[in-house]
């Protein structure tokens, strides 16, 4: 019997004897903490506000074409029905030499991101990272590199948090149930028995944490089928915890997703919500959440999607989700050679350029206490020292914008965020701050920040975060 068919009959035996999630013993429910204590632990990820997503597995190899048909992408062995022994044949061509653990952090950082989440293994089961459990991973490539092993000492290096993407879904594994329609004949599921596979979750989460953590999240994803429950949700949440009690998890641990929405409601375990490929309306007072988004159309790399957003498509849409009090996490679909695809490099390295200057209008921001304008967004930070500073993001600026900010009360300053000796002249009215912008700038050619410096009691006045 080959290694991985023996493995989850002993694991299953490994964690009922160790109590680790497995039978018999109580865990602690850690659905039950404080506010306070939650606020505590997402602290960092609140302040970052911007992370890196990267989907990379064996399907950069097909690079999205199989066949006639060059549109897919990282779920390609389900929507092109590749017979898993067909997929299987990948593994052997999975050399990327060019990869460079180190580059991508850099990258990641030089764009202003905070955090990494890389998918450890997708819904086509590959594990990107030395796993005992199973020889379908990296190990068992040409390639013979633990990725995320050196993914996380670049990132402990660089200062960026590593977290893991993990796909409960598993188009490989013989216990995961269900199959898939189309390959119920070739691969039938006589024998498969889903605990084991759960065993096999259990062992490969603790796997990841305990050799390449601590890690910053848990980004679960492939919820949505039949076999997984709302109380698998709270086992695992509380399980993952139970390694790493301060992990962040995100909402897709449970059942409770409302699609691509991305929320779910309060009865549900997770820490945030994650809508997809969407920005909601309003940000939810109180409610952390994050949205996940493709810089082109596909998650995993394709050769011929070259619908890359512009860098002022990106930047936009990160101000309009941090204006609302959410973080946002853009995705880049490394090659099969291992480097970044260059349109991806070339926006995030432009994001950057603008976040140099302009983070401090990012990070740590809470929700705009104002509805948005129609010249730009707002974005609102508490300095610390009984002040708030108002930030005003104006899309594309002219000195003719007639601004007013809906305050009564008179900024104790007003600057231009890229220069703050340069000051902004204003009169005030029984509604609020005119803006008289200068004429004799350069306008920043995706956002030009206004800073206002104004005494916390503002925040009193008005309805925060709505
Ligand atoms: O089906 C996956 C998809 O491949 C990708 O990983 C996205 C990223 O959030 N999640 C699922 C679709 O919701």
């Amino acid at each position: 019997m080959k290694r991985k068919f023996l493995v989850p009959v002993i694991l299953g035996v490994f964690l009922c004897i160790l109590g680790d999630g497995g039978f018999g013993e109580e865990m602690k429910d850690f659905t039950k903490e404080s506010r306070e204590e939650k606020e505590r632990r997402m602290q960092w990820w609140k302040e970052a506000r911007f992370g890196m997503f990267i989907h990379w597995g064996l399907y950069a190899v097909p690079a999205g074409k199989w066949g006639d048909n060059t549109n897919y992408g990282e779920q390609i062995r389900d929507e092109a029905r590749i017979p898993l022994e067909e997929y299987e044949k990948l593994r052997e061509q999975f050399n990327p030499k060019e990869f460079n653990a180190r580059e991508w952090v850099v990258f990641a950082k030089r764009a202003g991101m905070k955090y990494i989440v890389i998918t450890s293994k997708h819904i086509d089961g590959f594990c990107l990272f030395d796993s005992k459990v199973t020889d379908w991973d990296v190990m068992s490539t040409p390639f013979k590199r633990d990725i995320l092993k050196e993914l996380s000492v670049a990132c402990k290096e660089e200062g960026i948090k590593l977290c893991f993407y993990y796909a409960i879904m598993d188009l490989h594994h013989p216990d995961y149930l269900p199959r898939r329609e189309w390959e119920r004949e070739i691969r039938p599921d006589t024998g498969a028995n889903f605990s084991n596979y759960i065993q096999y979750m259990k062992a490969q989460l603790k796997e990841l944490i305990q050799n390449y953590g601590p890690l910053g999240v848990l980004w679960f994803d492939a919820e949505w089928e039949n076999t997984w429950t709302h109380e698998l949700g709270v086992e695992f949440y509380n399980y993952v915890r139970s390694l790493q009690p301060d992990i962040i998890v995100n909402n897709r641990v449970d059942k409770g997703r409302a699609g691509m929405s991305g929320f779910a409601p309060a009865e549900n375990v997770g820490d945030f919500g994650t809508p997809e490929q969407e920005i909601p309306e309003t940000g939810l007072p109180g409610v952390y959440w994050e949205v996940c988004m493709t810089m082109n159309n596909h998650w995993g790399y394709n050769a011929e999607d070259k619908n890359y957003k512009s860098t002022k498509e990106l930047i936009h849409l990160l101000v309009d989700i941090v204006s609302k009090g959410g973080n946002f996490l853009l995705n880049v679909g490394p090659m099969g050679n291992g480097k970044f695809p260059p349109e991806a490099v070339s926006g995030l390295l432009q994001i950057g350029e603008w976040m140099k200057i302009n983070g401090e209008s990012i990070y740590g921001t809470d929700p705009s206490p104002f509805s948005k304008p129609e010249w730009g967004r707002y974005t609102v930070k508490r300095l610390g020292n009984g002040r708030v500073a108002l930030y005003l993001h104006i899309f594309d600026y002219k000195p003719s914008l007639k601004i007013k900010v809906p305050i009564t009360q008179k900024p104790i300053n007003a600057c231009l965020l890229v220069d703050k000796s340069q000051q902004i002249e204003f009169e005030t009215d029984a509604e609020g701050v005119i803006l008289k912008l200068p004429y004799m700038i350069e306008p920043d050619p995706y956002d030009t920040v206004v800073r206002l410096e104004l005494e916390e009691k503002f925040i009193g006045t008005v309805n925060w975060g709505k």
